[in-house]
Parts: structure tokens; C-alpha cells; sequence
């Protein structure tokens, strides 16, 4: 049985509750055609997340990589196009760290593009009645580091292992502690990162879509 492996964080920035934790919750042990779903979690720290994220990658031996983090104020599922080698936190991390401009990995690359379907999954989640659309920049804080850490990981271990990032929104209960803030509830979360799986999994590579499936 071939492995997926899906990642999501603890909570973080005085949350109780980080949905890319519980909207993969579900997705353990499902099963993709002929693949498993693993999941873990990784803390919301530099440096420690990559240690967690390498060796849940040396323990499933997947064949694929999705890691997951919420962006708070974001409408949509979002799937993003590229890491840049840049920390940059606007608050600390749940170690105290704030790094402020520091490479992710000394002498890296800029950047790295997902090697996942993007276009192919967005198209994917709108057909089923999903608000999705590609983002083209995973911010600065610990989720473009971790994503940047994956795709260079993969480059440099395992070429053939395709990897990406998919932030969602907040929970309603999160939004409804600030004001006019976008929310999905944790059902569409876990339905929307099942299909958008599906999609990384049926395309390996992307499909083109007339106009561009940003919007
Ligand atoms: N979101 C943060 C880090 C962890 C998470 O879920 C981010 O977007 O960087």
C-alpha cells in the first residue's frame, strides 16, 4: 500500500484551535485509490516543525506530501504556488522565536514551486461547489518555512516525491471572535482537502485551464 502523507499544526498565536489540525483528523487512514492517508501534526516552530516534518517523511515513506496550515482572514481553500527562502515572523513562533529576515536553509534556492497539481485541484474543489483558488505566496511565518523545507527536502532526498501546501480558513467559532472575518465550517475543510488529495493523487501533473484558475 503506497502512503500520503498529510501534515496539519498545533494551534498557535494565543489559538485554542488550528483547523488544519482538525480538518485532517478524519482523513487518518483513509484511503486514496491505492494509497493511506498518514497524518501528523507539527508544532508551530521554526526549525523543530522541519525535524517533525523529516521524519514523519522517513517513517511513511510516501509518495506524497501535503502539509496544511490556516491562514486566518483568507476567504477560500488556497492553494499555494510558491516557498520563498525567507523567515520573516510577525510574531513569535510557540517557542518565542521571531526570526526577522533569516534564510529558511543557509545558501538555498529563492524559492521552490509546489510540485503539486495546483491548477488541477483548484479546478477540482470549484466543481464541487468548493471556493478555492491558488495562492502565490505562503507569507513568511512558519508555514512558508515549512513549505520551503519540504520542497527542499524532497529536491535533495527524493526527487520523485511530490509535495505542496494548502492553507484554509478559519472555523466559524474563531470568527466569531473578531469582526467580519471569512470562515468554513470544519465539514467543508475536511471534505475540500479530501478532494484536493484526490486531485494531487489522479494529476501528476497539472492540467491547463483556460484564463487561469487563480480567480
Ligand atoms: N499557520 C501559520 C503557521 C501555522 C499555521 O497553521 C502560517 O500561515 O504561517
Amino acid at each position: 500500500m503506497k502512503t500520503i502523507l498529510v501534515t496539519g499544526f498545533e494551534p498557535f498565536g494565543g489559538e485554542t484551535i488550528n483547523p488544519s489540525w482538525e480538518a485532517i483528523k478524519p482523513l487518518q487512514g483513509c484511503q486514496i485509490a491505492d494509497a493511506n492517508i498518514e497524518i501528523c501534526q507539527l508544532p508551530c516552530v521554526f526549525d523543530i516543525a522541519l525535524q517533525h516534518l523529516y521524519a514523519a517523511i522517513e517513517l511513511y515513506k510516501p509518495e506524497l506530501v501535503i502539509s496544511v496550515g490556516q491562514a486566518g482572514g483568507r476567504a477560500n481553500i488556497s492553494v499555494e504556488r510558491v516557498a520563498i527562502n525567507v523567515n520573516d515572523a510577525r510574531i513569535p513562533d510557540n517557542a518565542g522565536k521571531q526570526p526577522i529576515d533569516t534564510p529558511v536553509i543557509l545558501n538555498g534556492p529563492a524559492a521552490y514551486f509546489s510540485t503539486l497539481p495546483i491548477k488541477a485541484i483548484v479546478s477540482a474543489l470549484k466543481k464541487a461547489g468548493i471556493p478555492a483558488s491558488i495562492s502565490q505566496t505562503a507569507g513568511t511565518f512558519v508555514c512558508n518555512h515549512v513549505m520551503y523545507g519540504l520542497l527542499h527536502y524532497l529536491n535533495q532526498h527524493y526527487p520523485a516525491i511530490r509535495g505542496g501546501f494548502i492553507h484554509i480558513p478559519y472555523l466559524p467559532k474563531q470568527a466569531a471572535e473578531r469582526s467580519d472575518m471569512p470562515s468554513m465550517t470544519l465539514e467543508l475543510m475536511a471534505m475540500s482537502l479530501k478532494a484536493a488529495i484526490e486531485a494531487a493523487w489522479e494529476n501528476r501533473s497539472d492540467i491547463v485551464v483556460t484564463g487561469g484558475a487563480t480567480h
